[in-house]
């Protein structure tokens, strides 16, 4: 098996120019400006908190204004009685904290061939960060949900034509009942000790652990219990796929997946001197079992050590400890398999909305 992607001029270029312009580390890489789409730069991939201001941001539609003041939320639909929720009756509630990771469904889409429209993402539409806010499950209990209700349905204050000729639309998506009412499905108003940022989802957010990023809706307006599935655009003509097993379903949990985040592609590394191969490594349906690393592009391969970070809905920090014997060069890949069975597979499965990527992607460098 052989999984470089090299070409040899870009591999000696690199190693051999320290000149060469590299993205800026300290800020998000755009790929839209209206609206913002932005992912986090490699450099912050290898830190377990991802810094606010280098959080990925996905938004469809402008960022809307609004005063937490004057901000309220409503449940209503199908209960005996419609909640509505201010911002104060909110942070005045004991305020849980509960750690996550959250991935675009589109991460890594630039790496399918053929090319698929949407967003270019390449590795950084994935961070972590640390949620605080409260649990939905006392307030829709508190509305009092019908015995036929099977879906909640989240309304964002973002509005606008989701293509051309549609007509303007507030973002909306749905949950399944029992999703909604898991302990760890939360109204969020904080994002790494600090106050959710505009760009985040100010003042308040959905954040749904383990699914993909599209159902935490930001800038959450309302929410409704209905009886039956609800159908919109990006509930039923975007976040869907036929998987490889030629099933058709929506978008939910997040894949298994792993990167290399350490040594960067194209880097030159020194005979002798050790390094510490690193990365990340999730999973929405369970936890990550093990994370089997190669340096020889998929000839032999070694057990990661797991970092004791997986603390919550967070990912897995895993390393080997390398020392390059020889000038050459290298390509380092990473596999991961989560405790329920699912192993990351070697290649992409390509879709047309370019969703779910998580084959191995190889890192090559030059030991000189
Ligand atoms: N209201 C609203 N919520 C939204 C979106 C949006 O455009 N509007 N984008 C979704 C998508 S596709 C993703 S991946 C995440 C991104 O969250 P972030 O921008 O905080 O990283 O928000 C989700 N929630
Ligand atoms: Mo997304």
């Amino acid at each position: 098996m052989t999984l470089c992607t090299c070409i040899k001029a870009e591999s000696v270029k690199v190693a051999e120019d320290p000149t060469v312009t590299r993205p800026g580390s300290h800020e998000l890489v755009p790929i839209d400006t209206r609206p913002l789409v932005a992912e986090t730069p490699l450099s912050a991939l290898r830190s377990w908190l991802t810094p606010t201001p280098l959080f990925y941001v996905r938004n469809h539609f402008d960022v809307p204004e609004i005063d937490a003041d004057t901000w309220s939320l409503t449940i209503d639909g199908a209960v005996s009685n419609p909640v509505e929720i201010s911002f104060s009756e909110l942070v005045r509630l004991p305020k849980k904290t509960v750690p996550a990771m959250m991935e675009c469904a589109g991460n890594n889409r630039s790496d399918l061939d053929p090319k698929v429209p949407g967003n270019p993402f390449r590795d950084g539409a994935v961070s972590n960060a640390v949620w605080a806010g409260a649990p939905l499950k006392p307030f829709l209990q508190q509305a009092g949900f019908s015995s036929g209700a099977v879906e909640v349905l989240f309304e964002g204050t973002d509005r606008g034509e989701p293509e051309p000729g549609r007509g303007e639309a507030p973002y909306q998506r749905s949950l399944p009942l029992q999703i909604a009412l898991h302990p760890d499905t939360m109204l969020v108003y904080e994002m790494s000790g600090e106050t959710l940022t505009p760009d985040h989802g100010f003042p308040v957010r959905l954040i749904v652990p383990r699914w993909y990023g599209m159902a935490s809706v930001k800038w959450l307006k309302s929410i409704r219990v209905i009886e039956r599935p609800f159908v919109g655009f990006f509930q039923t003509e975007r976040y869907v796929m036929t998987d490889e097993s030629g099933t058709e379903g929506q978008l939910s949990l997040m894949v298994v997946k792993s990167f290399v985040s350490w040594p960067e592609h194209g880097t030159s590394l020194p005979v002798g001197q050790p390094v510490a191969v690193s990365g990340m490594a999730w999973s929405g349906a369970g936890p990550i079992r093990r994370v089997d690393v190669s340096i020889d592009g998929g000839a032999t391969w070694q057990d990661a050590h797991m970092d004791e970070s997986a603390i919550g809905y967070s990912w897995q920090e895993w390393h080997i400890d390398w020392t390059p014997e020889e000038p050459g060069h290298c390509t380092i890949v990473a596999r991961a398999a989560d405790d329920t069975g699912n192993l990351q597979p070697l290649e992409n499965y390509w879709n047309p909305l370019g969703y779910c990527i998580n084959g191995v992607k190889p890192v090559c460098v030059t030991v000189v």
